[in-house]
């Protein structure tokens, strides 16, 4: 071969410049292969002349220090895998991180499905709402504490509107708008302005209810409270009634379960009474129903409320209401089986 075509390989070797891995494979084997240029020329070697033999070797060993300088310079290329595509598209994919129901919901939605198995519906509304149904519908005298400013977080803008402190005011809605039978349950967040500590925080969840037609009375009431506990906690729980007050029930009580932790033998729980306070109820007071167009010599009603965290706390045993609003994943992650 004459000097001038090899001259033409050497620059085409020193000049290429693969675009990927494929190219310089296809260059590797075109020039260095077993049938590739400079191995076919290395074997032509033999057949020159003795006095050009020489010569001939050096170029030829200077081509292929060039090649293979093209395949270490881009050797990167070889390496660079595509990192968009899996190694192995049949492996299983990752498992999903599976979330679970806050505790609060868990109760939330266990007292839903006790009482709508007795035909109560679910009512929800506003959470800010106005002073008339939040209080004066409810039958709030003017000076109630509950309406001073260190009870309520009122909106500064407009004193008549309030972060509502219970879900009555969904209630009074409800009357307001159905005549009765009404059978329903409100459960939903409320806001208090209180110090955060283990026992309150300043908003928290309630389910109240609301029972109202003709001939309702506190039997009715206690029998509902009853098949609750029962269907809430077990049918070996205790319940007592203790005379209470609100503006919005006449007459108006509290109801106490055994404690569930020590069975009523008395423990830091129940503060060694042997009783835990679920909830507070009583007869809707006849001025409510006036307030909301229901005729209260026509109908009677029945109203109890309760507070999820408090049912939460009895039922885990935990003792700070705080770790319910924390979302501590190690707190939370306890309660992925359960229902
Ligand atoms: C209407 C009329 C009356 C709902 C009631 C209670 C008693 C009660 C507290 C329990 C713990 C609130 O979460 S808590 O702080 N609730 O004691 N709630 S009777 O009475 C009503 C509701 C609606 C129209």
């Amino acid at each position: 071969m004459d000097s001038g075509s090899i001259n033409k390989i050497l620059g085409n070797i020193r000049s290429f410049i693969p675009a990927n891995a494929a190219e310089l494979e296809h260059f590797r084997i075109n020039y260095l292969g077993k049938k590739g240029i400079i191995t076919n020329l290395f074997a032509e070697l033999k057949n020159a002349a003795p006095g050009q033999r020489k010569e001939f070797g050096r170029v030829l060993n200077e081509l292929k220090s060039s090649a293979e300088n093209i395949l270490l310079q881009f050797s990167h290329l070889g390496e660079e895998k595509d990192k968009s595509a899996p190694d192995d598209l049949t492996l299983p994919a990752e498992p999903l991180q599976i979330g679970s129901l806050h505790p609060v919901s868990i109760t939330r939605q266990k007292i839903v499905d006790i009482f709508a198995r007795i035909g109560f519906t679910v009512s929800e509304g506003p959470e800010i709402e106005d002073d008339w149904h939040n209080f004066s519908a409810l039958n709030f005298p003017p000076n109630h504490p509950a309406r001073e400013m260190q009870d309520t977080f009122f909106v500064e803008k407009n004193p008549d509107l309030a972060l509502r402190t219970h879900t009555s005011s969904v209630q009074v809605r409800v009357m307001e708008n159905t005549q009765p039978p009404i059978r329903t349950i409100s459960p939903g967040r409320v806001y208090r302005n209180e110090a955060i500590s283990a026992r309150a925080h300043c908003f928290f969840h309630q389910v109240e209810g609301l029972y109202i037609d003709e001939k309702v009375s506190f039997a009715d009431l206690k029998q509902t409270l009853y098949y609750f506990v029962h269907e809430m906690f077990g049918t070996e729980t205790q319940t007592r009634f203790r005379p209470s007050y609100f503006p919005f029930t006449e007459p108006s009580a509290e109801m106490d379960i055994s404690c569930l932790i020590c069975k009523g033998a008395g423990c830091a729980v129940c503060k060694h009474t042997g009783w835990v306070e679920i909830l507070g109820c009583g007869m809707v007071h006849p001025n409510v129903l006036d307030n909301c167009k229901i005729n209260s010599s026509k109908f009677t009603g029945f109203a109890f409320g309760m507070g999820i965290e408090r049912i939460v706390m009895l039922k885990y045993g935990i003792n700070d209401i705080r770790i319910l609003f924390e979302n501590d994943k190690r707190f939370l992650q306890q309660f992925v089986s359960a229902t």
